[in-house]
């Protein structure tokens, strides 16, 4: 076994979120920081996701890095949504551009992270057995990066190509002349579909639940919109995070949907409609998320909006959602999705009346019928928010265990800290608002109070900090009773961890919206870390590299 390699920080991903935390805390805290990184790139999710057509769902101008004027004004983007390739090609020039990569150790899948108390030390175990010890332990690992297949009888007998859209080859895949199956219809089966059918002999997709999905109305960017944008950005930025999602641009409804006439809902939607992107609709009126008859005034546009372009009537019905509120389960932006099901050679098959039983050697069987194909895509989501979490075996040496302690659901403090696991740092952890808002900006945030909370420490001579049980406890139930006072728990969504099987059902994202998060996360730093504990350095520095 190699030695082990001491360090100040570790940071376990190199997505967005280890990103910024490498360059924050080598910048601003000048620390020796080392990265851990199962990819052999940078990039995380853009990394993984090369599935044809994976997209962002919020504006390139929006999702972007806000931490550095001159990147914001010397990167343009070609689209008004970023495209996979275009995001992991600016995730690879920051990367760069910050002289990030000679931190990061790639091809290195951390498998377990032991807290010592006595020594104030993390120890991470590597797959290849390489241990790295830190005081401080950043899990920068993803929301949604534990790619999940079903688990099918006969998975290994069909003889033919299978993919899942989050593991997609580097190399691209050529459907052209195949018979191609595509299971699962969320944000990454509705992007791939048309693509895929434009390649394919025949396409059957397998949906078990109809998604609401929005035109995205993408296009080449605007050149007199990106130098307005540009031109504001600081404003922008500041305005964004003053929002519920973290993105700006978008004023604050004033009234609720039943206060409108039906005329004037019908203008508002159709205008929301034609301009594309999500949060439009959900910014339509105060209450969509929050009243259901209200939420149903969507609903019912939408749905005629798909009665219009799918031709044959009974497809277009198994493609209206009926059994969630518009909103609750991440909303999908397509460009030419319900088009594809006008194409001959594009099957839909409702796999909630007849649920797939097996894959076969030839392809696959429902409980009605058995289909024959060359390739099968697996387009079936993720072990969402604690999934690569618990595929680490995080505990303590006095035997505490994160996966033991998350058995009936994440517990955490503002999805940040977790009670008896010191100095162990989660970016965008359940308990914040990471997926329910502009995701790079809740990095940033979040890597921002974790290293002013570090600075602090070590100003204040503290060498460990964590939440208290109750301080955990207050947040964890404070964020299951926004969710309720909305209508997301009404969807058996993955926010629920209702796409896995024996999951504890608990609503995980913290709904309440990045503004009123970012004033607690402020308010407790503040009051001197409120809700948290620190022990005293007493000879135990923060700052370990150069040890023996
Ligand atoms: O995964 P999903 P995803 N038989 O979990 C179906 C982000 N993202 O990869 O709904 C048949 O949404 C399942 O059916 P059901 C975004 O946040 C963003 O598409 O459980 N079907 C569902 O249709 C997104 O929400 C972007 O009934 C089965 C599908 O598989 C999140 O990632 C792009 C099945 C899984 O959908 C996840 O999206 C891509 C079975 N046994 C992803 N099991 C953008 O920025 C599962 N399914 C645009």
């Amino acid at each position: 076994m190699d030695a082990v390699k001491r360090f100040d920080a570790l940071v376990v991903g190199a997505g967005v979120g280890g990103l910024y935390a490498l360059y924050r805390l080598r910048e601003k805290l000048g620390l020796n920081v080392q990265v851990l990184e199962a990819g052999d790139g940078v990039g995380g999710t853009w990394y993984w996701n090369r599935y044809p057509g994976c997209r962002c769902d919020v504006e390139s101008l929006e999702y972007s890095f806000s931490f550095d004027p001159e990147l914001e004004q010397e990167w343009s983007w070609p689209e008004r949504y970023g495209n996979q390739p275009e995001i992991l090609q600016y995730v690879n020039h920051v990367a760069d551009r910050f002289d990030l990569r000679r931190d990061i150790q790639f091809e290195t899948r951390v498998a377990g992270a032991t807290f010592d108390r006595k020594s104030n030390l993390w120890s991470l175990t590597t797959e290849a057995g390489e241990v790295f010890i830190a005081p401080i332990c950043i899990m920068a690992t993803g929301n949604l990066s534990v790619p999940r297949v079903p688990d099918f009888p006969g998975l290994d007998d069909f003889e033919g190509e299978t993919y899942h859209t989050g593991l997609w080859p580097h190399e691209g895949v050529d459907f052209t002349g195949k018979h191609v199956a595509v299971i699962g219809t969320g944000s990454s089966g509705v992007q791939s579909i048309p693509i895929i059918a434009a390649q394919a002999e025949t396409l059957t997709v397998f949906q078990r639940t109809a998604n609401y999905i929005l035109p995205a109305e993408n296009g080449p960017q605007d050149p007199e919109v990106e130098a307005r944008h540009k031109a504001t950005y600081r404003e922008r930025r500041k305005a964004a995070y003053d929002t519920p999602f973290g993105i700006s641009g978008y004023p604050y409804p004033t009234k609720s949907a039943l206060e409108a006439t039906p005329e004037e809902r019908e203008a508002l939607y159709e205008e929301t409609w034609a301009a594309g992107g999500q949060i439009g609709f959900l910014f339509a009126y105060t209450d969509i998320l929050t009243n259901d008859e209200s939420n149903k005034t969507v609903r019912d546009f939408v749905h005629e909006k798909i009665r219009g372009i799918v031709k044959d009537g009974h497809v277009a019905e198994l493609l209206c959602p009926n059994d969630h509120p518009i909103g609750t389960k991440r909303l999908v932006l397509d460009t030419g999705y319900f088009e594809t099901f006008n194409k001959q050679h594009v099957h839909l098959v409702n796999a909630r009346k007849a649920p797939i039983e097996a894959l076969t050697k030839t392809g696959l069987r429902t409980t009605e019928a058995e289909y024959s194909f060359d390739a099968i895509v697996f387009a079936t989501g993720f072990d969402a928010m604690t999934g690569a979490l618990k595929e680490i075996d995080v505990r303590t040496t006095e035997g505490r265990s994160l996966t033991e302690d998350w058995a009936a659901g994440p517990y955490t403090m503002l999805g940040i800290m977790c009670a008896g696991f010191p100095n162990m740092f989660m970016i965008t952890g359940p308990g914040s608002p990471g997926v329910k808002s502009q995701m790079i900006l809740s990095c940033e945030q979040h890597v921002d109070w974790i290293v002013d909370c570090l600075a602090h420490m070590r100003e204040s001579g503290q060498a460990a900090i964590e939440p208290t049980e109750a301080s955990q406890h207050d947040w964890t139930m404070h964020v299951k009773d926004v969710a309720d006072t909305t209508l997301y728990p009404k969807a058996a969504s993955w926010y629920m961890g209702a796409n896995i099987p024996g999951k504890p059902r608990v609503f995980m994202p913290y709904v309440g919206g990045v503004n009123r998060y970012k004033a607690k996360c402020e308010e407790v730093a503040a009051k001197g870390y409120e809700g948290f504990t620190f022990t005293a350095a007493e000879g135990r520095e923060l700052a370990m590299a150069g040890e023996d």
